[in-house]
């Protein structure tokens, strides 16, 4: 057991988009409203934080929101004092925190627990690296790994206590869904036509499966963010991409959303009948949804995304040919020759006639994910184990 009331410093650097502080955010809710942690949030960048959260005030050294004190993280600098560090402290996909609070860290007894929290990947390699330790090279410290995962000897996923709950009270009740879309301009029409949400990254094909939509017989109307494939999304409006706007052409409807508060977006999830997501965060969210998704994933050097793509498709849907035929076209992850030649039509076709096993799957999957524990439950519990081990 960790002592009640233990500190908790997590410094999260936003390196590009939402996803870091997404994930941060809700990780440090969660500790401090499931594990009674007092949370420091440490970020360098409050105007991305702010987007998810619109409570986070600009300017602000310290503030606290949700239980949680937040931090504004300005640069590298800054002499700590022992009783500045955390009991417990997490740098966020390997972000140097400041060497002034390693050095206080070394200072402190006992030593404070820290930890390297990692970004998520189906690949094998992940169970062998998860919990591994790594010894300073010149202080008396060791940083330990935690990945989060897909099986039980990974970290698991992040996923609040109350999620299902929320999440079935919403989806139970037609009017409050109708009301919450409402908000939003989305007419009646639209809430019972096909529903899809999409959140992808600029490269994705995104034309192309308009224009099946478009040509298609079913009603579909696409929810996208402000800011999400902006130049199709335009081309097809005819006006600026606000939010607010919208237009009808054949049997597709695009209507523009704003970017919304976190604990939104998710209902937006829920409500959608098919989810496009990305990323890490909004990933993990849609599996939590139980709605058939199609994963846009974060493009790295030489092509190794597509091996993490494929990784979580074997695990996810190794039987499901339309999910995975259409989630590679969808990521370019098929011969250039294959890619020019994608049948977007029947690819939504197969998607849409398959419906019935994906969303049995997506039930099995959450079952065999909730069985994993979740990830801010385990890291709790190894935290403790690190604690029950006397220090030398
Ligand atoms: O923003 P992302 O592209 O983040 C990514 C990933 O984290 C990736 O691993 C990382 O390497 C890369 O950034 C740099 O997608 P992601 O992870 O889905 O995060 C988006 C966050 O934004 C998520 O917490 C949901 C939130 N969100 C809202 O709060 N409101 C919205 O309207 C939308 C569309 C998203």
């Amino acid at each position: 057991m960790l002592p009640t009331r233990s500190s908790l410093a997590l410094f999260c650097k936003v390196v590009d988009n939402y996803g870091d502080i997404g994930i941060c955010w809700r990780l440090a809710r969660q500790l401090t409203q499931e594990h009674h942690l007092a949370v420091s949030l440490w970020v360098d960048d409050l105007r991305s934080f702010q987007r998810l959260c619109p409570e986070v005030a600009l300017e602000a050294d310290v503030q606290q929101i949700a239980g949680v004190t937040i931090r504004q993280w300005r640069d590298q600098d800054g002499v700590f004092a022992v009783r500045d560090v955390a009991d417990i402290v997490i740098e966020f996909f390997g972000c140097d925190i400041p060497p002034g609070y390693i050095a206080a860290m070394a200072q402190c007894r006992p030593r404070p627990l820290w930890f390297n929290l990692e970004g998520l990947s189906a690949e094998q390699w992940v169970e062998d690296c998860h919990t591994l330790p790594s010894p300073h090279p010149r202080l008396s410290l060791t940083k330990h790994f935690f990945f989060p995962g897909f099986t039980a000897r990974t970290g698991g996923l992040l996923r609040e206590a109350a999620l299902d709950i929320e999440r079935d009270a919403f989806q139970a009740g037609r009017s409050e869904l109708a009301g919450f879309l409402g908000q939003f301009g989305v007419t009646p029409a639209e809430i019972v036509s096909t529903k899809v949400s999409l959140f992808c990254y600029p490269h994705a094909p995104v034309r192309a499966l308009f224009d099946a939509w478009q040509a298609g017989a079913e009603p579909v109307t696409c929810l996208v963010p402000e800011g999400v494939a902006v130049e199709t999304v335009e081309g097809f409006l005819g006006v600026r991409a606000a939010a607010g706007a919208v237009q009808t052409q054949g049997a597709l409807t695009v209507r523009v959303l704003p970017f919304v508060a976190q604990r939104d977006y998710d209902k937006i999830l829920w409500a959608c009948d098919v989810n496009v997501v990305r990323g890490e965060d909004s990933f993990v969210r849609a599996q939590w949804a139980g709605k058939p998704f199609v994963w846009h994933i974060y493009p790295q050097d030489k092509n190794l995304h597509r091996v993490k793509l494929k990784a979580f498709l074997q695990a996810y849907a190794p039987d499901i040919d339309s999910v995975t035929a259409f989630s590679l076209h969808w990521n370019g992850a098929v011969a250039d020759e294959a890619n020019c030649a994608t049948d977007w039509p029947a690819m939504w076709r197969a998607l849409q006639d398959d419906r019935a096993a994906i969303a049995l799957r997506a039930t099995t999957w959450q079952q065999e994910m909730l069985a994993n524990g979740d990830l801010a439950g385990n890291l709790m519990r190894f935290a403790a184990v690190l604690r029950s081990v006397p220090e030398d």
